[in-house]
């Protein structure tokens, strides 16, 4: 049906992607980089245009000077070549010009790296912390700390249920931020490289373990401000969004008042006893959210991977052995210590959720007073 040289192979590929450029929202897909939301995401914007208008203005000259003389001097026009070696005029012009048009450059360039690295004076710090695969947040200030987790549902992400608006790029708890104060954030990672990217401050930074780096932002508007991480971290590096919001000091403070409640509340239950339904159905989604991206919504895990809690020796075993695992991690495996990710609540109830799911009838039940003492 088609002829099966390469040329016409690419130039079918070539017109499929013109058709499916055709079909697409340009505004969805534009060309440029984006001028973000901080003065440094604009003066980084600024610094891209003027590179390339120089990078177009040089181009231009070098080749029309070369297709003119290419045209003009032909041998068929009976051209003579010029044999002479060594022109110091030449090579001190082909010298100088570049020197100066690469320090024009060098300049903004520096004095926009300068702005941007420089994190002194900040009114206020924030750790960032990447783990496998979700972000955690330390307000060193305030003494706030949560993790931040994807909350798109499973079904949308095995294509059961139609995707939501903000599809793979929302969080269960945002990091939020006051406007006009200028926020230092110092980027590390508690497993393997992860990078903290929001498009729109400008700027992305590695999050190495045993290295802090640090990084800074001061936005100007509320708003909701989405990235994710730009690192391939491992199996989930597609699943753990980031959600920054930028409020006014006044709702920023009130938010900081619900964090501390929060706080509290979830010390108190901690010393709670709950029922087996509680624990079950606090267990299953505590589950969905934490575990099932390894050990699988089902609990089948992946054979050589992640083991299998459905019938799972620990899960069906030893509860001290159980509630180990799931406080302290395996070290040195993709199991981590999940004792101080969770709340002691949401720990014993997905411990007793496995002990009592997926066919394992343990009749188990573990408390967080458990989990407390296991800590
Ligand atoms: C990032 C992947 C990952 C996540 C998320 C994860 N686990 Fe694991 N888990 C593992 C791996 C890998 C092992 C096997 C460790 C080893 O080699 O012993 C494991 C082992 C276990 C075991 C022992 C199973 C057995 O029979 O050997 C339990 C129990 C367990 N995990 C509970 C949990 C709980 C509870 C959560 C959620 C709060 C969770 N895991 C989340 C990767 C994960
Ligand atoms: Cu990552």
């Amino acid at each position: 049906m088609f002829a099966k040289t390469p040329s016409a192979i690419l130039a079918g590929l070539w017109g499929a992607l013109l058709l499916l450029g055709a079909g697409t929202a340009h505004a969805e897909y534009p060309l440029n980089l984006m001028k973000g939301v901080t003065e440094i995401s604009n003066k980084v914007y600024d610094l891209h245009m003027l590179i390339f208008w120089i990078c177009v203005v040089a181009c231009v000259l070098v080749f029309a000077v070369l297709i003119y003389s290419i045209f003009t001097h032909r041998k068929s026009k009976g051209a003579e070549p010029a044999d002479f070696h060594e022109s110091t005029t030449v090579e001190i012009i082909w010298t100088t010009i570049p020197f100066l048009v690469l320090v024009a450059m060098a300049v903004p360039a520096t004095t926009t790296l300068l702005a941007l690295e420089d994190t002194r004076d900040s009114d206020m710090s924030i750790q960032v912390t990447g783990y496998q695969w979700k972000w955690k947040y330390d307000y060193l200030d305030e003494d706030i700390s949560f993790f931040s987790v994807l909350t798109t549902p499973r079904e949308q992400i095995e294509g059961t249920e139609p995707k939501s608006e903000n599809y793979l790029m929302e969080v269960d708890n945002p990091v939020v931020v006051p406007i006009n104060k200028k926020i230092r954030f110092l980027i590390t990672s508690n497993d393997v490289i992860h990078s903290w990217w929001v498009p729109d401050l400008g700027w992305k930074q590695d999050a190495v373990p045993g290295f802090i780096n640090d990084a800074w932002t001061e936005l100007t508007e509320p708003g909701t401000y989405r990235g994710k991480c730009a690192e391939l971290c491992g199996k989930d590096h597609g699943f753990m969004p980031i959600v920054l919001i930028a409020k006014t000091q006044e709702d920023y403070d009130a938010w900081v008042d619900e964090q501390k409640g929060a706080a509290a509340a979830a010390a108190d239950a901690a010393t709670q006893t709950l029922t087996m339904d509680e624990l079950m159905a606090r267990g299953e989604s505590a589950y969905n959210t934490n575990c099932a991206a390894c050990h699988q919504a089902n609990g089948q895990g992946i054979p050589g991977v992640f083991p299998a809690i459905a019938g799972g020796p620990i899960a069906t075993g030893d509860i001290a052995k159980h509630i180990d695992i799931g406080v302290n991690g395996v070290p040195g495996t993709a199991m981590q210590a999940f004792g101080e990710q969770l709340s002691a609540v949401d720990l014993a109830a997905v411990i007793t959720y496995q002990r009592n799911a997926f066919g394992n009838d343990t009749g188990d039940m573990v408390q967080p007073a458990d989990i407390t003492a296991a800590k």
